[in-house]
This record gives structure tokens, sequence and C-alpha cells, in this order.
């Protein structure tokens, strides 16, 4: 703590002065103990301080405790130019430990500030700071949020953008030609904005983690859908529940010998624990506080606005990235009246793709480009959750105004293009298909790259334990090594063998065959740090090979060798009535330790997560100045 009380007033001297740069020149004192990273030409160092605390709040009415980042929830949009050195200095002015994670970004060259306890450092304790540190190498739409236990299910969460640089190649030209039109889209990137979406709960992480514990179940039963932060609890009558069923609930409740779901939109405590895990296993079903699936109370909240000003006689385009900063929920975004161009898929561009619905998942980001309506209007943004585990919708309103207008916007009479569980309302509605998504420019490491992986990895899926103990390698990963001296400092021997360490080498190519087990099981967003996958091959069944290469003798159309998507977070495909697999491939070019896990909170406090030694025989050397740190 001692030498980062010096680094901090350091560095906070400079800070001051704009509020957000830091020259680096400035700390000398502590050069031998911090990495020297250096901005690309033209661009700088973004600092930002964070103050984390904990405090009321009713985001969707009710008020409880929650995660909040300077004040606010979300936290702050922390905007970086590519190729500038970020510097975040976390102040914990919360009564718990916790670590903050920087989703998607690959830290190169920074491994120790990846933000995972146990893996990369050590917890950042009630009030004390710690300095993240690392360089934007990548560009677009990239988000940060706690990673100590579910805290991120706490409100510990904020957008993150990163601004392409002007030499950087557009995609726009695929959209349209025209010069105003181009003109107009590179403008709206250049201010795009969030939208983050968050599922919400009234109990916090730890309270719902002590019911799980005591029921021996997972609580999957959210209480509102929150838009830039804001939402409200919408209770659905028996009527509307039973019209809007979905084939996998149905599917559930008859295991379940149930008819309905329950109040708040869920599967019951009793599909939860007797038919998506053994019946056998031990549960106290009559713990669960009524409120977490049966009991819904309304709430009354204003939503979000999202504004919009239209110029008076040429197109207008806005640009927003859509963030699926979830503990849970997965399902269909839409804004009535607005087709929407996919652009840009977590965070890297894409050949664009012009649709209507795309269906977001925990963890990951759209970045889009819109055709404003030439009429104003009051749009409704709408996020419609396709879970199994619950139906439950939330909305913000999309503001469109002529500028200089200040007449009041009339309500829009468009159809919507989907109902409140993600249904297409017409047979024209287009929805986002990852398939047949393209890289732009095209990805050609990944057709280079061997037919034979050097290292192939099956990580079965099953429920290990109570139905909360989701786990990868059918092996819970053990709690307490968030606590233990990071891998990153001390890595683990190379024939350790507790189930959960994968340890690779340098330049290997490495395909992770994920295959769930049991059924039914949701699909599983998986998310790798330290480096994006590409996601080969899925299908239904057994994944009976030893290798992809074997596998493409037999079924070459379940694979895609040539333009797969290359994604930060994948979910597995749903195993509904038998099993089912997904095989991802990545480069070993980062050194370092990484987490891979699944990014449903409850799943990774359940023990969902491998620990992966990436490069060891290229093993990073931790700067003294985060050993240190206690
Ligand atoms: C990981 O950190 C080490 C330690 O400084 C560094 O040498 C290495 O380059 C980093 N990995 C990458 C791919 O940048
Ligand atoms: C714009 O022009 C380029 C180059 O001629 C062409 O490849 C592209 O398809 C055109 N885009 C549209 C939307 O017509
Ligand atoms: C549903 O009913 C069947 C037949 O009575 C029974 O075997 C099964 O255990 C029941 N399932 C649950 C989850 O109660
Ligand atoms: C089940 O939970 C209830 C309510 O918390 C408690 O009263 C009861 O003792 C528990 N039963 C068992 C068998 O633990
Ligand atoms: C947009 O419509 C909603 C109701 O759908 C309303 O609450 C909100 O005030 C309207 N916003 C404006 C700017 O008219
Ligand atoms: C805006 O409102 C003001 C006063 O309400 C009015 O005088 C003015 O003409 C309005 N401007 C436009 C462009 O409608
Ligand atoms: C939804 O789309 C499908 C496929 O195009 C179509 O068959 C179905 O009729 C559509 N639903 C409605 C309500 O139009
Ligand atoms: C999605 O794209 C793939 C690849 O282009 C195509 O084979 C598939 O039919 C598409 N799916 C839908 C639902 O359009
Ligand atoms: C907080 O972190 C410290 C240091 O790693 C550890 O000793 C302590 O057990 C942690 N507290 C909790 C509640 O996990
Ligand atoms: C590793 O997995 C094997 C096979 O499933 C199991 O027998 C063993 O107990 C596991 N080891 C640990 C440390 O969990
Ligand atoms: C997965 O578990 C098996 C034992 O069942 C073990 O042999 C293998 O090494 C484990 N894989 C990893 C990546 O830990
Ligand atoms: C990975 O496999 C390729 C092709 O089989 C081989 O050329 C290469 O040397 C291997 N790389 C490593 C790091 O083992
Ligand atoms: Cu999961």
């Amino acid at each position: 703590m001692t030498v980062f009380a010096r680094v901090f007033s350091a560095l906070a001297l400079c800070r001051a002065v704009t509020g957000v740069s830091v020259d680096v020149s400035v700390s000398s004192t502590i050069t031998d103990k911090l990495a020297i990273l250096k901005p690309d030409s033209g661009c700088g160092v973004k600092g930002f301080d964070l103050t984390l605390t904990w405090e009321d709040h009713a985001p969707d009415g009710h008020a409880r405790k929650m995660a909040l980042i300077n004040g606010q929830f979300p936290g702050p949009l922390m905007e970086i130019d590519e190729g500038d050195i970020v510097e975040v200095l976390v102040h914990n002015a919360m009564p718990f430990n916790t670590t903050l994670h920087f989703h998607g970004i690959e830290m190169e060259g920074t491994n120790w500030s990846d933000g995972v306890p146990g893996l990369t450092q050590r917890q950042i304790l009630p009030g004390n700071s710690f300095l993240y540190q690392w360089k934007a190498t990548q560009y677009g739409s990239y988000w940060y949020h706690a990673h100590e236990r579910g805290q991120m299910d706490d409100g510990l969460l904020g957008p993150m953008i990163i601004r392409p640089k002007a030499n950087r190649e557009r995609p726009f030209s695929k959209i349209a030609n025209n010069t105003e039109q181009l003109k107009a889209m590179l403008a709206a990137e250049k201010i795009s904005r969030p939208i983050v979406l968050s599922d919400f709960r009234h109990v916090t992480s730890t309270d719902g983690w002590a019911i799980e514990l005591a029921a021996g179940i997972e609580t999957p039963c959210y209480d509102s859908v929150l838009i830039n932060g804001k939402g409200r609890v919408d209770c659905w009558s028996a009527a509307k529940r039973k019209a809007l069923v979905t084939p996998a609930q149905q599917t559930m409740l008859k295991l379940g010998n149930e008819t309905l779901l329950t109040a708040k939109g869920c599967l019951s405590a009793n599909i939860i624990g007797n038919v998506l895990a053994d019946p056998s296993l031990p549960k106290n079903l009559s713990s669960v506080p009524p409120g977490i699936f049966d009991v819904c109370t309304p709430t009354s909240h204003e939503l979000a606005t999202v504004e919009v000003t239209r110029p008076k006689s040429s197109d207008a385009w806005e640009a927003f990235d859509i963030i699926g900063s979830f503990g849970l929920l997965t399902g269909m975004f839409a804004i009535d009246g607005h087709p929407l161009w996919v652009y840009a898929v977590d965070g890297s561009y894409i050949e664009p793709m012009q649709v209507d619905v795309i269906e977001v998942t925990n963890g990951v980001r759209y970045s889009v480009l819109v055709p404003i309506s030439p009429v104003d209007g009051n749009y409704t943004i709408r996020f419609a959750s396709d879970a199994a585990a619950q139906s439950i919708a939330g909305f913000a309103n999309l503001v469109v105004r002529e500028c200089d207008s200040n007449t009041t916007v009339p309500a829009s009479v468009v159809t919507p293009f989907i109902n409140d569980v993600g249904t297409n309302t017409t047979s024209e509605v287009v929805y986002f298909n990852q398939s047949a998504m393209r890289a732009f420019p095209p990805d050609e490491d990944v057709r280079n790259s061997p037919r034979a992986a050097n290292r192939t990895v099956i990580l079965g899926i099953r429920v290990a334990g109570a139905s909360y103990n989701w786990a990868l390698n059918n092996t819970i990963y053990p709690m307490h090594l968030d606590n233990d001296t990071p891998l990153l400092f001390q890595p683990a021997p190379t024939d350790e063998n507790n189930n959960v360490t994968l340890t690779t080498y340098m330049d290997e190519w490495i395909d992770i065959v994920f295959q769930a087990l049991s059924f039914p099981m949701p699909p599983h967003p998986i998310h790798k740090h330290g480096s994006k996958m590409w996601l080969l091959g899925s299908g239904q069944g057994i994944f009976n090979y030893s290798s992809v290469a074997e596998a493409l003798e037999e079924i070459p159309e379940s694979f895609n060798m040539e333009t797969p998507p290359k994604r930060d977070t994948l979910a597995t495909p749903p195993a509904t009535t038998g099993p089912a697999w997904m095989v991802v491939r990545y480069h070993v070019t980062n050194p370092g330790a990484w987490f891979l896990h699944c990014h449903i909170q409850s799943h990774l406090m359940g023990g969902m997560a491998v620990a992966i030694q990436d490069g060891i025989d290229q093993w990073p050397k931790v700067p003294l100045y985060y050993q240190d740190y206690v």
C-alpha cells in the first residue's frame, strides 16, 4: 500500500489539471516499478478516477443498496482514443473486496491489469486503491465491470468506447456511397452513444447467493430490465404469461407438471431444482423468500430517453453501441420504426448487415448505424428476454425532433418489430444472423491457421452438485483461488491437474470444445479474457472426435473454417432435447493468466470457470509495483 500511496499522489497531481489527462513523465519516481507504456504517436494518456461506493439507489423505483461508480449507475462512459494509454485509478469505498475488469480488452503487454482476483491481481480491499494501466490497442465498443464474485449484479458496470483512428478503414461505403451519407455516417460514429442493457435484482448479490446456498437451487429470476440505468417492475397478467409462453418454456413447464410461469414471469423454483438439476439433490425450496420467484410488486419510474436531433433537409444517421451488460438475461433488441445497420460486433468492424432485431447475450456489444426516421416522434426502444428462465421486457424512448423545433413530439404509431418475448410481429422482420457475419476487412488469420490445432481441449458442461453449480470440465472452480497468490505472479506447475487449469505454449492454436452433457440446458455465454475466439462450429449430440480436423472429415457442414465469427463472448447452443456442442479456436499470442468462464453471474459464482496459463514458455515478468500490492 505504501508504494501505491506515493504513486497515486504523483499521478493525481497531473491528472487534476484537466480532470482526464496524465503526463506519464511526471511519475518518473516510479518508472522502475511501473511498466512504461508509450502511447501511439498523436495519442495521449487518458486517466480516469473511479470511486466505488455502496449506497441506496432506485433505478427501477425500488430502493436497495447497490454499487455506484462516481455516484452513478451505470458508471461513467470511458471515452478513449485508439493508441492511448489508459490509466484507471479505482478507489474502493465499498465495504467489500473488489476488482475491475475491462471486458474484451486484450491487455497487450499489461497482462496484470485484467482485473481477475487470484489470476492477475490481489483483491482491492475496502479503503484501498488500485491503478489499472493498459494500452488501447483495439477500437470500438467495450465495457467494464466488477470481477469479484457476482458484484456485477450489484450495479458495478459501465460503458467504454475506444474511438478508432482516423486512418482505420471503415465499412460504411457498403451501406451507401453518396458523399453526404458517408460524411453523415462518419460523423455519427464519432459521437456514437452507448445503450446499456442490464437486468436488475432487488436482492444484493451476496444475499442472492446465500438464498441459493440455503435452498440448494439457482434463482435465475430478476425484477426489472434497465436501459441506460432506468426501468420499472412490470407485472404481467396471467393471461399475458399464458399467451406468450415460448416453446422452450412449454417444455420445461410440462416436465415440471406445471402450466404457468410465476407472477414474475419465471420458471418456478420446482422446475429449476427438479427439472434443470438432479431431483435427488438435497434442497429446501421453502427457504426461498416469496419475492424471489413468485411475488411481483410493480413499481413506477421514468424510463431513459435518447434524444436525436434531425437536420432539416439532409439524411440523419445516429450511431449506438448496444451493450449486453446482463447478469443473466439474453434477449431481443429493437427500436420501433428504425432498422439497424450492424457495423461492428464486440468492437470489431464487420461487413454491415441491415436488420430489425438483434439478439443480445450477456457480455456482447453491437455497434449500429441507424437511419433516423424523417418523421418526428417518440419511438420505443425495447429489449425482450428470450431466456427460458424468465419472460421480462424493458423499454426506453427514442425521441426524434427536427432541429430548432420545440414542438411536442407525437407518440409514434409504427408497429413494433417484436412482442414482449422477442417474437416477430410480421414475416418481414429481419433478425441479426451471427453465422452470416463477415469480418471487415476479411480475417486472414483463421483462414490460414492449421486445420489441425496444436491442442484440442474438451470441456464438459453440466451441473456438478447443486443446481447453481454449473461447471466447466465437470469441475467446480474453487472459490478460494480468488484470494490465493495470483497465478500470474506464481504460475501453477505445467502438470497441475485440478481439472480447471489449462496451460498452453506461445504460438499454439487451441481448439476448445464445449460439450453440454445434460439437458434441458440453457445456452451459456462463454467469455475468454486476453484474446478473442473464433466460432468454428456447433451441433447437436456428442462431439465424438478427438479434433476438429477429424470431425471435418465426417461432418464438414457443422463447421465454418473460412469466415468464422470472431468474438470475445460466444454462447453455447441450447441443449433442449439432447446434448449439444460448440468449438472455438484461438491463437496463443498474449502470454498471461486468463479466465475462461460463463458470463452468467450465478453460474460464475457456482464455479463455471477455467484458468488458462497462455504462453507459459514466455511468461510475463510482472512489475514490482503490482507484485507488491496488498
Ligand atoms: C505480457 O506481459 C509481459 C510482461 O511484460 C510482456 O512481456 C508480454 O509482451 C505481454 N504479452 C503480450 C502479448 O504483450
Ligand atoms: C460503393 O462502391 C464500392 C466500390 O465501387 C462498392 O464495392 C460498393 O458495393 C458500393 N456500395 C454500395 C452501397 O453501393
Ligand atoms: C411430474 O409428474 C410425474 C408423473 O407423476 C413425476 O414422475 C415427476 O416427478 C413430476 N415432476 C416434477 C418435477 O414434479
Ligand atoms: C427449510 O427452510 C425453512 C425456512 O428457512 C426452515 O425453517 C427449515 O428448517 C428448513 N428445512 C430444512 C430441512 O433445513
Ligand atoms: C415519450 O413517450 C413516453 C410514453 O410512451 C412518455 O413517457 C415520454 O414522456 C415521451 N417523451 C417525450 C419527450 O415526449
Ligand atoms: C419555440 O417556442 C417558443 C416559445 O414557446 C416560440 O416563441 C418559438 O416560436 C418556438 N420555435 C419554434 C421553431 O417552434
Ligand atoms: C415471423 O416470421 C416467420 C418467418 O418469416 C413467419 O413464418 C411468421 O409468420 C412470422 N410471424 C408473424 C406473427 O408474422
Ligand atoms: C444464417 O446465415 C447462414 C450463413 O450464411 C445461413 O446458412 C443460414 O441459413 C442463415 N440463417 C437464417 C435463419 O437466415
Ligand atoms: C478479501 O481479500 C483478502 C485478500 O485477498 C482476503 O484475505 C479476504 O478473505 C477477502 N475477503 C472476502 C470476504 O473474500
Ligand atoms: C477431476 O476430474 C476427475 C474425472 O471427472 C475426477 O475424478 C476428479 O475428482 C477431478 N479432480 C478434481 C480436483 O476435482
Ligand atoms: C479436465 O478433466 C480431466 C479429468 O476428467 C483432466 O484429465 C483434464 O486435464 C482436465 N482439463 C483441464 C483443462 O484441466
Ligand atoms: C502448431 O501446429 C503447426 C501445424 O501442425 C506446427 O507447424 C507448429 O509448429 C505448431 N506450433 C506449436 C507452437 O507447437
Ligand atoms: Cu452459464
